[in-house]
């Protein structure tokens, strides 16, 4: 439960959508997924009849794919109607922030919800084979590559100004009757084009209720916990707090076939990618055949999926998957372009655990991984550090770079020696081939006796992560950001209990990279207040708000026993790859208070030895030098507590 304390802050007087509300927690939501699967039900009806039509065909349909098939045309409608209404949708929505009911709030999303679901019930009906509208992609980040690439040479205050002019770089790309954009060459003095000016240089926020219509035909949420409530409360936690209105809201779209084949199977893709009506068509190209073939276990609730945490829905499951990926990558895109300052991505079904041709822990396509691999392709983005602090292991994510020294994995999980789902993550497992050494897993174990939590959080970060990453150097990071190890996560999944606010810290850790171009990306975590809290916190450390501090009872905390032997043994295992963390082999139990002093006494050292072994002159320009303040990236000035 929320804390009443919390509440005053913004809404005094008000009950929020994003906590659960005084008289019955459950009952609103058990309305709302009443009336979904009132909907599912009658679906499902359409849908059996019509799997039905596509199984008895399967007999005839065995051919193995041999190009790849092509998009419908609702993705290109979509794209026009994002054209059309582009002025509304890339600025910052109108949220509910001043609305007092809840239930108004439910309601409106409802509204949105279902004018959607008009929208592809008709281009599903009627849409025709299109163009794969992967080509604006490739159109769009021609400009976004070039903005990529300027950005690299700018100074954070020339950056700044990029996006006031390259605001137009999406529009030109959609125009269809242009065959190539105009140059980004052509940029012109914000002043020339004062009414283009939409973005600010600020955090991006991206999310659209397509995500909502993953849901298992039972609609029971006790049964699949990951389900979409926890995106609708996130977004409203930020409405609530008034977090969203200093954000840019990005508008979300569905990943190409394509980009989603930059990590999966060509199988995979078009398994999760496509929906009975989509592949009809497929099929009677003889694109498909045996995908048609495809069935997923029957659950014991009703629903049908791979397993009963990884739940299909088949109407609506592709399109959410896909926008998931989709919304992940523009806002990404904007952010490695320098067009937005940082980002965090409200989606779900979460990716970490989605590897080739397997899906898995709740997991279809593997947003991140297929986010790193396109900014490479696309936007010539060198190296990309991705951060994994979901509890569970991302097995997918480690699979995609395995041998690639390119995008260096970090994983923090629950790993109790393989005992802890999905079993995968050991610390022996660095990398392969050219890879090795970039595959980093801190894989806690000694299970929840005591629960791991921020101290031992912040020394991994203190000890491991940030002076990897630091070596590392990337350009961009991306933050398997699932919040399944906060406090309210039970085992089995869960256990741990590191705090919300923890979250916001370690954030503002990873900000000190990459020139600050950090993605978050929602990933696990099912309490809703948890997941709600630890949203909030990075939201602010992303929009540089100042967080609240860490109890100083944890900085005088020593980490566990058990988690000493976890950092000792990766620390042991990586320093043959990463010479920087060896420093940090002894003094792993200290207190982060302790280390502060430790650090600051090894610093004087070092500066007094060099004094000793300078001349008198070069001492003095020494000393003015350590006095004058530090840029803005150094990690010190940006966390000062640790
Ligand atoms: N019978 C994420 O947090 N449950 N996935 C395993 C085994 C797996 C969690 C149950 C939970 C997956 C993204
Ligand atoms: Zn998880």
């Amino acid at each position: 439960m929320r804390t009443v304390g919390k509440l005053p802050r913004h809404r005094p007087l008000s009950r929020t959508q994003s906590s659960p509300l005084p008289q019955s927690p459950q009952a609103l939501q058990q309305l709302v997924m009443q009336q979904q699967h009132q909907q599912f039900l009658e679906k499902q009806k359409q849908q059996q009849m019509q799997l039905g039509k596509i199984l008895t065909k399967t007999g005839e349909l065995s051919r193995q794919p041999t190009t790849h098939p092509e998009e419908t045309e609702e993705e290109l409608t979509e794209q026009q109607e994002a054209l059309l209404g582009e002025g509304a949708l890339t600025m910052p929505r109108e949220g509910s922030t001043e609305s007092e009911s809840t239930q108004e709030d439910l309601e409106e999303e409802e509204d949105e919800e279902e004018d959607e679901e008009d929208c592809i019930q008709v281009k599903d009906e009627d849409g025709e084979s299109g163009p794969d509208e992967g080509a604006d992609l490739e159109e769009s980040s021609a400009g976004y590559k070039k903005l990529f690439a300027d950005a690299q040479q700018l100074q954070p205050l020339q950056v700044y100004q990029a996006p006031l002019s390259l605001a137009t770089v999406p529009h030109q790309a959609l125009g269809r009757t242009q065959s190539s954009p105009a140059a980004p060459g052509s940029m012109k003095s914000p002043t020339d084009h004062p009414t283009v000016v939409k973005h600010l240089f600020t955090t991006g926020v991206v999310y659209d209720t397509f995500m909502l219509k993953h849901q298992c035909m039972c609609g029971n949420t006790h049964v699949h916990p990951e389900h979409a409530g926890r995106i609708q409360s996130i977004w409203s936690r930020l409405q609530e707090t008034g977090l969203l209105s200093k954000c840019e809201r990005i508008r979300g779209r569905k990943a190409t076939l394509d980009e989603i084949q930059t990590v999966h199977s060509e199988y995979h893709t078009l398994l999760y990618g496509t929906s009975p009506l989509n592949r009809q068509k497929l099929d009677s190209k003889k694109l498909l055949g045996p995908i048609s073939q495809k069935m997923y276990a029957m659950l014991p609730c009703g629903g049908i999926g791979v397993d009963s945490d990884t739940v299909w829905n088949e109407m609506h499951s592709s399109s959410a998957v896909r926008m998931a990926v989709g919304c992940l990558v523009e806002l990404a895109f904007k952010v490695a372009a320098g067009e937005l300052k940082n980002g965090f991505a409200i989606i779900r079904p979460p990716g970490h655990h989605a590897e080739e041709s397997t899906a898995m822990g709740f997991c279809f396509f593997n947003s991140v991984a297929i986010t790193a691999k396109l900014l490479q392709q696309k936007l010539s983005v060198g190296k990309v550090l991705i951060v994994d602090w979901d509890i569970h292991h991302g097995n997918g994510t480690q699979q995609a770079f395995y041998d690639d020294p390119s995008v260096l994995y970090i994983s923090l999980h629950r790993y109790d020696n393989g005992n802890f789902f999905p079993g995968s993550g050991a610390p022996e497992e660095v990398g392969g081939g050219p890879g090795v050494g970039y595959n980093v897993n801190v894989a806690w174990t000694g299970g929840v006796d005591p629960p791991i939590g921020d101290v031992e959080y912040l020394t991994a970060f203190r000890t491991v992560v940030m002076p990897i990453a630091h070596e590392f150097s990337p350009d961009v990071v991306l933050v398997s950001a699932g919040f399944d190890a906060v406090e309210g996560h039970l085992s089995p999944l869960g256990g741990y209990s590191v705090t919300a606010r923890c979250f916001g810290h370690l954030t503002r850790q990873l900000m000190t990279l990459a020139g600050g171009r950090v993605v978050l990306a929602l990933e696990g975590g099912h309490d809703l207040t948890a997941i709600c809290d630890a949203s909030e916190a990075c939201v602010s450390a992303l929009l540089s708000v100042e967080l609240q501090p860490l109890d100083e009872a944890v900085l005088q905390q020593k980490p566990s026993i058990n988690a000493v032997a976890t950092l000792e043994k990766v620390i042991e295992i990586q320093s043959k790859h990463w010479s920087c963390v060896q420093r940090f082999a002894t003094g792993l139990g200290c207190s982060l208070r302790e280390a502060q002093t430790g650090e600051k006494e090894e610093a004087e050292t070092v500066s007094a030895m060099a004094l000793l072994s300078m001349g008198a002159e070069q001492a003095q320009a020494a000393a003015t030098q350590e006095h004058s303040p530090r840029p803005a990236e150094e990690p010190m000035e940006q966390e000062p507590a640790l």
